[in-house]
């Protein structure tokens, strides 16, 4: 099946294997765009911009949100099935974004991402140990992040002084950061030149202002309202459809309560140093290979503390960071066995 696979990436005509259309009542190959994924079905999106409703060929056996494929449309529209073409292959991804999942480890849920916009805001709290979060969520991927500080509106004086602070911080070690409100509109256009000919996804925690941003982004804001909040703790059980957007200022969105609450879930310790980007030069370093960057003598992380060549506040949160994994790792062994 995967020379198959190979074969049709090649653009060969192959073999048939599905009963619903035969390749009789098949177009040619062409390329398209995974707009959407449901169960057995995509939906595709061609060249044309036409979105077509297809099968997966078996030999497919991933496909996400933001996935290229070769795709052959049916001749004669399928009476009552609605399908209307066959996802043949797909091309290796560039990207991608992933969960949890409790019991296959790791679920790929959107591809081909250009960047991730993390959102923060001063309502709920401004906090770094978030942002960090997200951050090695995003390094981790390999996706860039691109930081977004949201509703600008509230900030009074003596809080802007020290959100500045903490945000000139990312951008000393290369992070973009932006400042905007939805609410009054600041900042929204820097946003869509920023989103233009890319795929971006937004993240961030609940109530920071995703929605607010992405409806004033897409005036048919249907498609990303009523949005059904995930509270299945991994989860596994939730239906994220990622469904991508074409934003009206150009460019493309993956969106979906699942994309947007991307997390951090489990990474080993020596990972996470590694997605504290400032930190990568110290890595290995250290007069012990299992250091564990705290009191451990010979220790060049704090070595580079000492000397302020990498920030106290970046440093607090990845040990944070390390020890909610820790602990998120014996909750979920914990969970994992009280399930059977
Ligand atoms: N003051 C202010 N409130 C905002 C702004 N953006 C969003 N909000 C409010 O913040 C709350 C959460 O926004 P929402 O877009 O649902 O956040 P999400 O959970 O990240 O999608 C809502 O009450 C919004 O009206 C902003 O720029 N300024
Ligand atoms: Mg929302
Ligand atoms: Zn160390």
């Amino acid at each position: 099946m995967r020379a198959n696979h190979e074969k049709r990436l090649n653009r060969d005509s192959g073999d048939k294997n599905t009963p619903e259309l035969q390749d009789s009542s098949l177009g040619q190959e062409q390329p398209g765009t995974v707009i959407s994924r449901f169960g057995q079905h995509a939906d595709i999106e061609t060249e044309s911009g036409q979105v077509v409703r297809c099968n997966i060929r078996r030999a497919v056996t991933s496909l996400v949100t933001g996935d290229k494929v070769i795709v052959r449309l049916a001749i004669e529209s399928q009476a009552n099935s609605g399908i209307a073409g066959i996802v043949e292959a797909v091309h290796p991804r560039r990207s991608s974004l992933t969960r949890p999942d409790l019991y296959d480890g790791v679920k790929i849920i959107a591809s081909n991402i250009d960047q991730i916009l993390i959102v923060s805001s001063v309502l709920p709290s401004f906090t770094t140990q978030i942002i960090d979060r997200y951050l090695v969520a995003a390094e981790d991927t390999d996706i860039p992040p691109i930081i977004i500080l949201n509703k600008i509106d509230l900030l009074n004086p003596d809080e802007a002084q020290a959100i500045d602070e903490a945000l000139q911080r990312y951008k000393d070690i290369g992070y973009p950061v932006y400042k905007v409100s939805s609410k009054l509109g600041d900042g929204i256009d820097t946003i869509k030149d920023i989103l233009k000919d890319k795929v971006s996804v937004f993240a961030g925690q609940s109530g920071v202002g995703k929605s607010s941003i992405i409806n004033a982004l897409l005036p048919d804001a249907e498609l990303v309202i009523g949005d059904v909040s995930d509270n299945s703790g991994l989860g596994q059980h939730t239906t994220t459809t990622a469904k991508l957007l074409h934003l009206p200022s150009g460019g493309d969105l993956i969106d979906s309560p699942g994309v947007r609450e991307f997390a951090l879930w489990h990474l080993p310790a020596q990972r996470v140093g590694w997605c504290f980007i400032e930190f990568r030069e110290y890595l290995g370093a250290c007069k012990f290979r299992d250091c564990k960057h705290g009191d451990d003598p010979g220790c060049a992380l704090q070595e580079a503390l000492s000397q302020g060549k990498i920030s106290a506040d970046r440093f607090h949160n990845y040990h944070k960071i390390i020890a909610s994994l820790d602990e998120q790792r014996h909750a979920r062994h914990f969970r994992a066995a009280t399930d059977e």
